[in-house]
């Protein structure tokens, strides 16, 4: 299908003119500065949807060689961003435009600051000479997005705007990632100035390196805890991802003989069947361990707060952000800096130093942690091989842990039948989980879905949503389909809001509480064959795989993106679910 405007010939305007005579006598505008300042930063592709305040970034991004990928909704363009930042372990961008450009885009970006990925916001504004007179989609942007960034400013003059997009982008890298928001104003933007007085930083000048090893006193100190333990055990969460610090992880798992535990983006940094990978042992590891490592995630309700450890052991936490080390459960010895540097050192500092009889005793313990594992995985498979004839979401769960390939990336969002996949699917590599982190967002499937397939076309991928998450921001698979990054959808489909509704059940009975939970019976397949690509609805357990499989080469075939719409039985729910952890 081409479209009207593919059609109509392209043609050069008076302004195009205009532009290529300004650009000749040696002046700038601020969008082309913005553009500088993140090829400076290694930027190649922008996340956004246009807007009149922000198109002279996109002309800037033009001149730079940026891809620009536009998107039907700004959420969807911040996940995406922070999707992109993910898998490359660059600075993902976004660009808004003024007041609900900005407003759309604020899930994305808090998702961003919860999960700490570098990312930076590019907003638009009304210019400065109608500032505070009530222009076109005039809003307070930075106070809005102070609570959510790391750091938020407003730029306010042209000369400076390299400088600030640079400001901005070294925040983002400060400690523990996270989002930085810069507003610009359209005069600001558009205005030309002489290209001897912008300030623009210079490529790789204008940061430092993250990779601090803190205080090697204190690498000595965990080396002897490390190899004096005899039940150690460490936890590896997203940062270790996020910092790339996973060589330097699982070398320390192996070379000392300890049982590795991942959680968020930190999953997969080992294959399943890896001796020193566990994953289902980890409140009994914590309850028997001598010595615990907590690396790169806070002690928030993930954790228990911390409460869920006990008290008699060493417990170290390593982070890259002083103010979560210690933070809510006391801590033996703490440690901030890179999470790669920091194992690094500590694997050099303990090399060679293991006594036979603690290498022995820690043996002992993987294998104690190795069989209780296999106890615990054994009671999952009858739910895992249900025949029901109502679909158990344990079952396609675990069928698509089966589908996955060694490349296959492997997304969640939904509530309960995605917090269930967490106990089946297991990553084959390293940066192949994406969850939407602590923030729980529903609708960050799509965007982390564009994002995987623009960072890795040779990839394939997979989003398990929930049907209550995918229609929040499914019509943006048809933007992965016009920049030919197809992935393939399953929505686990019961209908409803689940994870919530089973909480409102238990509190206020069957009466009461299926109110503001229920969702129409929609048949998503038609929504992907509506945009061109392979849809299909599945009712029996047994047809779950082959309409993977169906799936899978449709989208190598077409290059289209395809849902497999499989309907659940909604009255079965995750453990946490019912136990209501993520209240407590
Ligand atoms: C943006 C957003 N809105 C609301 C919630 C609260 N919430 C958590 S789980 C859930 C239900 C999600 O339904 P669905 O995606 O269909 O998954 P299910 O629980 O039914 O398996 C809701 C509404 C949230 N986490 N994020
Ligand atoms: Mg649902």
């Amino acid at each position: 299908m081409s479209s009207a405007i593919e059609q109509r010939p392209s043609s050069s305007t008076a302004d195009d003119t205009l532009k290529q005579k300004s650009r000749d006598a040696g002046v700038i505008s601020g969008g082309h500065l913005v553009a500088k300042a993140l090829k400076n930063e290694g930027v190649d592709t922008i996340f956004t949807l246009c807007g009149g305040h922000i198109i002279d970034i996109y002309d800037g991004c033009v001149d730079e060689g940026i891809r620009i990928i536009d998107v039907r909704h700004e959420q969807v363009a911040a996940h995406a961003a922070d999707g992109y930042a993910r898998q490359t372990g660059k600075l993902g961008v976004c660009v808004t435009t003024a007041g609900p450009g900005c407003t759309n885009a604020v899930t994305g970006v808090a998702t961003a600051f919860r999960s700490e990925t570098a990312m930076l916001h590019i907003g638009g504004q009304g210019g400065m000479s109608q500032h505070m007179m009530g222009s076109l989609q005039d809003l307070p942007h930075v106070d809005m997005m102070r609570p959510i960034t790391k750091f938020a400013a407003g730029v306010r003059s042209t000369e400076r705007v390299a400088d600030m997009v640079s400001m901005a982008i070294r925040e983002a890298f400060n400690g523990a990632p996270g989002p930085s928001y810069l507003e610009i104003p359209r005069d600001i933007l558009d205005r030309e100035i002489d290209i001897k007085t912008a300030v623009v930083p210079a490529p790789g000048r204008y940061r430092s390196s993250t990779r601090s090893a803190g205080d090697p006193h204190d690498i000595e100190t965990l080396a002897d805890l490390l190899v004096n333990a005899e039940r150690p055990a460490i936890l590896y969460g997203q940062q270790v991802w996020t910092a790339r610090g996973h060589e330097e992880a699982v070398a320390l798992l192996r070379a000392l003989d300890i049982p590795g535990y991942f959680n968020g983006a930190s999953r997969g940094l080992l294959p399943p069947g890896d001796p020193h990978h566990f994953d289902r042992t980890r409140s009994q590891a914590f309850a028997k361990a001598d010595v615990i490592v907590i690396v790169g995630t806070p002690f928030d309700f993930r954790m228990g707060y911390g409460k869920r450890i006990g008290r008699n052991l060493k417990l170290v936490q390593i982070d890259m952000s002083y103010a979560t080390v210690g933070k809510n459960r006391d801590i033996d010895l703490g440690l901030v800096g890179h999470p790669g540097a920091i194992l690094g050192a500590v694997a050099q500092a303990a090399s060679g130093r293991i006594r036979n009889d603690k290498r022995q005793a820690r043996q002992a313990w993987m294998r104690e942690l190795t069989d209780a594992e296999r106890v615990a995985d054994e009671k999952l498979q009858p739910l895992f091989r249900s025949n029901n004839a109502l679909i158990h979401p344990y079952r396609v769960a675990h069928e698509i842990n089966e589908f996955l390939a060694d490349d296959t990336v492997y997304i969640g969002d939904g509530g309960d039948v995605v917090t269930i996949s967490a106990q089946a699917v297991r990553p084959r590599r390293p940066g192949q989980w994406m969850d939407p982190g602590a923030l729980g967002s529903l609708g960050v499937g799509t965007g982390f879905a564009i994002a995987a397939g623009l960072a890795h076309p040779e990839k394939e991928v997979l989003c398990y949503y929930g049907d209550g998450a995918f229609s929040m921001t499914a019509f943006d698979m048809e933007t992965a389909n016009r920049f030919k990054v197809p992935y393939i959808a399953v929505v686990g489909n019961n209908s409803a809001m689940n994870q919530i509704r089973y909480g409102q059940i238990a509190k206020y009975g069957p009466e009461r509480g299926n109110v503001g939970n229920l969702l129409g019976n929609v048949p998503y397949g038609t929504f992907a064959q509506m945009l061109g690509g392979y849809g299909e609805e599945v009712r029996d357990p047994a047809q779950i795989a082959p309409a993977l499989q169906r799936a899978r080469e449709s989208v190598r075939k077409t290059r289209m993106s395809a849902v497999i719409n499989i309907w659940v039985d909604p009255s079965v729910y995750a453990p946490g679910t019912m136990a209501q952890t993520m209240y407590k």
